[in-house]
């Protein structure tokens, strides 16, 4: 389990993510407690036939405690308070389920396909799997935070109907997110990011936690959100009462297990 960072390095880090619209690689979990919950996610939440969203792959905190737990983990709710305050809410999670020979994804910025008001999100990207070059590892551009690319039509072969204006993307300067399971990176909603395809014959699987302050409003009736849907706190307090608030998951977090057992 990682540490929370010492005061000068917090600053550190916040003024870097004000610069750089990202943070990370860090780490939340080590590689052989990744594996507990990959399996757990591989027998039990891919595999599940009955969840809150649409999709199998988004929103799974809703339903399942490990992911919410792995979703509200101390080292990423520590990062996001030191950012944009304590009072934090998780209003989304997604999977990045991609198999060997899974598409690309085009350059984008993620705040133009959301209804959120303001838009305001921090990201993280969680490996699950070991990620590289090779299984497609996220990429994004330091610093495109501070520009908003419109958007134009995708082109054949990626998995999105949309994609960032070539022109407004940099490539020279994109970062390749490797990461080892367990390990995580932080974004904001205007960060430029994308993956190539899949070349390698090796799956690739993240979560992608979406966290806001109860100040703003979750549209939850407009796409890609959806009947029933609700937001949690995770830390602080709602001062605003805008979005409609349920509690986690049942089951002991692991946090409280360690407690129990030691
Ligand atoms: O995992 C990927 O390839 C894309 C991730 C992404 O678009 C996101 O987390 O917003």
């Amino acid at each position: 389990m990682s540490t929370p960072p010492a005061n000068s390095l917090i600053h550190e880090e916040a003024e870097h993510f004000r610069q750089q619209g990202y943070l990370g690689p860090l780490q939340l979990c080590s590689e052989s407690e990744m594996a507990a919950i990959r399996a757990h996610i591989d027998e039990h939440v891919l595999t599940s036939k009955e969840h809150p969203a649409p999709s199998r792959l988004h929103c799974r905190h809703l339903d399942d405690r490990v992911i919410y737990d792995l979703c509200a983990h101390p080292a990423i709710l520590s990062r996001m308070a030191n950012l944009i305050g304590p009072d934090l809410m998780i209003w989304s999670s997604n999977f990045w389920l991609k198999e060997a020979g899974g598409l690309e994804i085009p350059w984008h910025q993620d705040a133009g396909y959301w209804n959120l008001e303001p838009p305001l999100n921090l990201s993280a990207w969680i490996a699950i799997d070991e990620v590289t070059a090779e299984n497609s590892c996220v990429q994004i551009i330091p610093g495109s935070h501070r520009t908003v690319a419109p958007s134009v039509p995708s082109h054949e072969g990626t998995s999105f109907a949309k994609k960032a204006d070539p022109e407004f993307v940099d490539t020279s300067k994109a970062v390749k997110m490797e990461l080892r399971p367990g390990e995580f990176f932080l974004f904001n909603e205007r960060m430029l990011h994308y993956s190539s395809a899949n070349h390698s014959n090796r799956r690739r699987l993240g979560v992608a936690p979406r966290i806001t302050a109860p100040f703003v409003k979750v549209y939850n009736d407009r796409s890609p959100l959806f009947a029933g849907h609700s937001c949690i706190m995770v830390s602080g307090e709602d001062r605003f009462g805008l979005n409609r608030l349920s509690h986690p998951p049942p089951g002991a977090s692991r946090s409280q297990e360690n407690k129990t057992t030691s």
